[in-house]
């Protein structure tokens, strides 16, 4: 009789897969050189009204793939797609994020060689999505003045994890009366290198900035 017993690493495991995944997605915009960029923040910080306001700033420059993530419904990929760039709209179900496998698909299902610049908007959320590499070639974070003075303190992890801030809405700093810089100073504090930009995706401050920076 044999009686064995294995330990799975699970986490281990499933992280490993996904590197490798994220890996084989790099490979693919690094093949078409596509810039692709991986947006992440909590609920309602403004990432689909940033991405909106570049593709409006973009789309006539470059062909744009938007691949939006969701529990459910298609109504961020609709908004975007208002702006006539092409979407893909991922429906997670239960999961709080997405991984390299979903974005595999949703590369596999268009034919990504037509873009130059793809858009991820990842599933509102500050912890999770910052945990699973997609293979793109930069992650941002999106914060905002509508959340709060302490969503960088509490959240230091997902910042380390990304390689640049954008805080959204500072034109609503005044009006709620939110200290930007101070926020800023709480990024420095965990990394004193990450690019900042402070926006606003619906009037366009800051814009041009993050989009030279971009290298768009
Ligand atoms: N005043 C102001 N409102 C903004 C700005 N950016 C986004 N909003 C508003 O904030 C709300 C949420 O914006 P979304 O772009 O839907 O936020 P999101 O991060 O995509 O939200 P989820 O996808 O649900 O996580 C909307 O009503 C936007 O119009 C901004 O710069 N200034
Ligand atoms: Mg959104």
């Amino acid at each position: 009789m044999s009686e064995k017993t294995v330990s799975i690493d699970i986490k281990k495991d499933l992280f490993g897969a996904n590197e490798e995944a994220a890996s084989k997605n790099a490979e693919v915009f690094k093949k078409h050189g596509i810039v692709a960029i991986d947006i992440m923040g909590s609920v309602g910080t403004g990432k689909t009204q940033l991405i909106e306001a570049l593709c409006e700033r973009l789309s006539e420059k470059y062909p744009i793939l938007m691949i939006a993530g969701d529990l459910a419904t298609r109504i961020d990929a609709d908004r975007v797609g208002s702006h006539g760039v092409d979407t893909v709209q991922i429906n997670t179900g239960t999961a709080c994020h997405l991984d390299a496998r979903m974005i595999r698909v949703a590369i596999d299902d268009t034919d990504i060689s037509k873009y130059k610049v793809v858009f991820i908007e990842n599933v509102g959320n500050l912890i999770c999505p910052a945990g699973y590499s997609l293979g793109v070639g930069k992650k941002v974070v999106v914060v905002s003045v509508t959340e709060g003075p302490y969503m960088i303190r509490k959240h230091p992890l997902t910042i380390k994890r990304s390689d640049m801030v954008v805080i959204n809405k500072i034109d609503l700093a005044e009006v709620l009366d939110f200290d930007v810089d101070a926020l800023e100073r709480d990024i420095r504090e965990v990394d004193a290198n990450l690019p900042v930009f402070k926006v606003s995706s619906k009037i366009g401050t800051g814009l041009d900035k993050l989009i030279e920076y971009l290298g768009l």
